[in-house]
């Protein structure tokens, strides 16, 4: 079918404009520590070998229904007061992007059904109290120094029935001048493997960043792309309880699990770089970057 077609042909599009600047790049080691003398000794370990660790309950379930109920709302406002709506995709007016979830299998009509990710929070409370968490800044500064930024934040919602995200490095979305960034993600529903939890190969932040090529799956969500070169039989599944914390390396492979359960699993997505990096490129700013520095 055309339209199909040109779907296809502009993910295709999508998928090698990123390649084109990121792939093969790779992280040199000595940029993934700065000060590890503020982590435990096994938290250091885990993100030298495997590029992640978990902090564990660090943030009160109370808070994370919390912020699930303000993401809902959010939501909500960003499509009815949208200043510009495409393709399932709204911009809200206080600089909220609400995108509506692609995969969705009889979901249902209501807002929180119909969510897939709200980006740019992390200037709206509770989300930028989070982001100045003292644990997770503790962590940036141990990975990327002193002077540190929070640059991508979206709230994530796999409901039942929808499809997981396949195996990605973030770093291809980041075209940085200075590499690693950091992921941080916080369960805010607990994270099970048939609910949609992630999973890693851990080591895979040692990796170049690998080509990818787009999600063939029909309705999967604009944007997604995969690593299809790597031996991923060592891979494992990132279980979590509301208010437990993924930190990890920008490099790192992972993916998520369909969501098959009948709950819905949610977390908040952080991301964080070096609050001095420039964007490659002359500068052209992507609508869900905004470095506020923590
Ligand atoms: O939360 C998910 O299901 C996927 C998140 C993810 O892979 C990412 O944010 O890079």
């Amino acid at each position: 079918m055309a339209t199909e077609e040109l779907g296809t042909e502009s993910k295709r599009a999508v998928a090698s404009g990123m390649n084109s600047i990121q792939g093969g790049k790779l992280c040199p080691p000595e940029n993934n520590a700065f000060d590890l003398d503020l982590l435990t000794l096994d938290q250091a370990k885990s993100w030298t070998e495997k590029g992640y660790f978990i902090l564990r309950g660090i943030v009160d379930p109370a808070l994370c229904a919390e912020m699930t109920d303000r993401a809902i709302a959010l939501f909500s406002d960003a499509e009815i007061n949208a200043e510009t709506s495409i393709s399932g995709h709204h911009m809200g007016k206080n600089g909220t992007i609400a995108v509506e979830e692609a995969a969705r299998i009889d979901s249902g009509d209501a807002p929180d059904m119909r969510m897939s990710k709200l980006y740019n929070l992390h200037r709206v409370e509770p989300f930028k109290s989070f982001a100045r968490d003292p644990q997770v800044v503790n962590a940036m500064r141990a990975i990327l120094g002193p002077d540190v930024a929070v640059f991508n934040s979206q709230y994530i919602f796999k409901n039942p029935g929808v499809w997981g995200q396949p195996w990605h490095q973030d770093s291809l979305y980041f075209t940085f001048d200075r590499v690693p960034q950091v992921g941080v993600w916080l369960a805010t529903s607990r994270a099970t493997v048939q609910n949609g939890c992630l999973f890693v190969a851990p080591g895979s932040h040692l990796e170049p960043i690998h080509e990818h090529v787009p999600d063939a799956r029909p309705g999967a969500n604009f944007g997604y792309v995969e690593v299809v070169d790597y031996d991923f039989s060592t891979s494992e599944a990132v279980t979590m309880e509301a208010g437990d914390v993924l930190i990890f390396h920008s490099f790192l492979m992972h993916m998520s699990n369909d969501n098959n359960a009948d709950e819905r699993r949610s977390a908040l997505v952080y991301h964080y770089g070096h609050a001095d990096t420039q964007i490659l490129g002359g500068g052209q700013k992507s609508a869900t970057v905004d470095f506020m520095r923590v």
